[in-house]
């Protein structure tokens, strides 16, 4: 069956900004303090968004979450009215401030974890929504992903939602970021490759320096949910190694499309093995399996951390051939912009590559492929999805002047106090949502 892959980009908030929140993610740590565009981080994404969709890809936008998290204070024992439940926070804690108010849901590769239709065992699509609970900021994330989710692909016939696995580390889920599907063409049959950081259950080589958010037992959970079987998934271990050198996702270190995986000599602990068994599971489904190795002598895994050349987006044109969707650090490399060079003039199916400037969402370690969850999708389902949320010329227009309206241009760690800047936030979701057709997704201002 003919099916599309949709990117679902997630629209920067409205307080998104530099805490330095997420340790191993180098980046992040790096730029604490900063001052952050909200506005321009919002530009930056949409931009994206248009420049693919009128190449001819398919795109849509998940809507940011509001923030500060409110009614997450109250739970933490904050009380009274909005203002004195602010000014006590930020009294309090002004770190604890800064996690109830990240924008780190606008990277929805995060969002969840998705199997398409061809893949499950009741032939509809899947979507186990990341418990993220590596880091408190994104584990408050996943019950408004998931009402947001449910809320878009809201049909029974064809999807089905898994709520996050439990908030313990054991379980710990960081969705499509460590998640990779192989296959023919979208709408076969394919084979699903989960990459976790540990296993949590048993001993093995685990990183010393920094977190694996990852686990195995995560992944194979996905897996018993999605209805995936054995024949059509591998389970790989990311290499310790290079989560201690800041690569915090797979997805900074690897990406697949069709039957092409883009990925860097140290990934994965033991690539041959995998490898042998991604190349003999896809073999059964008539599908030869098409790697692309950079070598550690062209290209370091700091040179990939610094680039983010594998958080890039892999996507096929409609003559066959694919293009790589790169941030403008990539370019600014000259080793790695001389490795794009010599790659798009290779026998290699990737022919072309794109650059695009994503810097405030860089400085928090979110490229291109973090800030899109992708959903592949047959007409049927695509028709059955709510449309408002599609990317079309008017859409565009639209959204290009609410974030003229809402968003501030500049944006500091003081500024998260500020009374009104939870009001814009709230007035700009409601209109957002409304633009979009989302009903009302953010009942927080009646708690
Ligand atoms: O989870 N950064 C995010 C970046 C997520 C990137 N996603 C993928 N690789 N798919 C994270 O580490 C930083 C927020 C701060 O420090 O203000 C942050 O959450």
């Amino acid at each position: 069956m003919k099916a599309y892959e949709v990117n679902f980009d997630g629209l920067v908030g409205l307080t998104h900004h530099y805490a330095g929140l997420s340790f191993g993610n180098v980046a992040s740590t790096s730029n604490q303090n900063m001052e952050s565009n909200p506005k321009l981080a919002a530009q930056q994404g949409l931009l994206k968004m248009k420049a693919l969709s009128d190449m001819g890809f398919k795109q849509a936008v998940l809507p940011p979450q509001e923030r500060p998290h409110l009614p997450l204070l109250r739970q933490l024992g904050f009380s009274g009215s909005d203002q004195q439940v602010l000014a006590a926070v930020a009294k309090h804690s002004p770190q604890l401030l800064s996690q109830v108010s990240s924008a780190s849901s606008m990277w929805t590769a995060n969002a969840a974890t998705m199997s398409p239709s061809a893949d499950t065992h009741d032939g509809r699509a899947h979507f186990t929504v990341a418990n993220l609970n590596n880091n408190f900021h994104r584990a408050i994330e996943a019950d408004t992903t998931s009402a947001t989710l449910k809320a878009i692909f809201n049909h029974d016939d064809y999807f089905v939602h898994h709520d996050a696995l439990p908030q313990q580390a054991l379980w710990g889920d960081e969705g499509a970021a460590n998640h990779n599907r192989l296959c023919a063409d979208y709408g076969y049959k394919g084979v699903e490759v989960f990459v976790y950081g540990r296993q949590a259950l048993s001993s093995g080589v685990e990183p010393t320096r920094y977190p694996a958010r990852q686990t195995l037992e995560a992944s194979q959970a996905i897996a018993r949910l999605h209805g995936l079987t054995p024949e059509q998934t591998v389970f790989v271990q990311q290499n310790p190694d290079v989560i201690d050198q800041g690569v915090f996702h797979n997805d900074v270190i690897s990406v697949s499309n069709g039957p092409v995986l883009f990925y860097h000599q140290a990934a994965f602990l033991d690539a041959k093995s995998a490898f042998a068994e991604i190349g003999r599971k896809l073999a059964e489904l008539n599908t030869d399996f098409i790697p692309i190795e950079v070598p550690s002598k062209q290209v370091s895994v700091q040179d990939a951390v610094e680039t983010y050349l594998f958080n890039s987006q892999l996507l096929t044109k409609a003559n066959g051939k694919m293009l790589l969707v790169v941030p403008e650090e990539s370019r600014q490399h000259p080793r790695v912009w001389q490795y794009l060079s010599d790659l798009i003039s290779s026998d290699y199916p990737i022919d072309e590559v794109k650059v695009f400037d994503l810097r405030e969402s860089m400085r928090n370690g979110g490229g291109p492929a973090c800030l899109r969850q992708r959903v592949v999708l047959t007409q049927s389902e695509l028709n059955a999805i709510t449309p408002q949320v599609l990317m079309t010329e008017s859409l565009f227009t639209s959204l290009n002047a609410w974030i003229e309206r809402f968003y501030r241009d500049r944006l500091r760690e003081s500024d998260l106090a500020d009374p009104q800047l939870l009001m814009e936030n709230r007035q700009a979701l409601d209109e957002l949502t409304q633009i979009l057709n989302l009903g009302s997704l953010y009942p927080f201002q009646q708690i």
